[in-house]
């Protein structure tokens, strides 16, 4: 199905494409959350919640592949690099007790995903290290071996993670498809170039859509019910 994109429409074919939800964890969105700490106003990113589930439920529905990830480190940190744990100059930092259990380490309440757009059994949870959802993970493998070349990426921080696992995906052969208004950052005008950046210049990184542009078509491809 052709999709109205930046910048041109991108042909999406079901079988070959997974939703990629990256991190849309309670430490990001919720209140007292690492994001929080940090010093960012979280209802940037709550705006997204809404798009996020209309999207899964849809592409659910289509039968279509889903694949989250979660930021986060080992209980034993032995996976937080010095330098991560470190940066900011915050009294509290990655590992550290927080509001929803230890920040940002696997297993914590506040390092799961929050419970609107809560996996289901057999969708893929990949826990990541850092930024990108390829780095020290298994997700190429995950893709490679369910045949599939396309991305639709959605979730937090549109110029941080979202923006990190584009280029990763888009290096690895992936053409990657961004749903701008299921994505979110702290920071709007970081938000907005972020996703320039992506579809600039013929779609350097990849294409950009919104969620009217996405929905109608996927909700054409329902299976009947039985
Ligand atoms: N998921 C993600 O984007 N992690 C971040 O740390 N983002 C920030 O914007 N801090």
């Amino acid at each position: 199905m052709l999709i109205e994109a930046a910048p041109y429409e991108y042909t999406l074919d079901l079988d070959k494409a997974a939703l990629l939800i990256i991190d849309m964890q309670r430490d990001f969105l919720e209140s007292g959350g690492f994001g929080e700490m940090l010093g960012n106003d979280v209802s940037q990113l709550r705006r997204t919640i809404e798009p996020n589930r209309a999207l899964l439920t849809a592409w659910r529905q289509a039968g279509g592949t889903v694949i989250h990830t979660r930021e986060g480190h080992r209980p034993d940190l032995a996976d937080l690099p010095p330098a991560k744990k470190v940066r900011g100059r915050s009294t509290t930092t990655i590992g550290d007790p927080g509001p929803m259990g230890r920040i940002l380490v696997r297993g914590e309440p506040g390092h799961d995903i929050i419970p609107e757009l809560y996996p289901r059994d057999g969708e893929p949870v990949i826990d990541k290290p850092g930024k990108g959802a390829f780095f020290a993970t298994d997700l190429h493998a995950i893709l490679q071996n369910r045949g599939i070349t396309q991305l639709v990426v959605t979730g937090v921080t549109t110029e941080v993670c979202v923006n990190t696992t584009v280029r990763e995906a888009n290096d690895r052969g992936y053409d990657c498809l961004v749903v701008a208004d299921c994505c979110g950052s702290y920071f709007p005008e970081f938000h907005a170039m972020g996703l320039r950046m992506i579809a600039a210049q013929g779609g350097i990184f990849g294409w950009v859509t919104a969620l009217d542009k996405l929905l109608p078509q996927l909700t054409m491809m329902r299976p009947a019910a039985t």
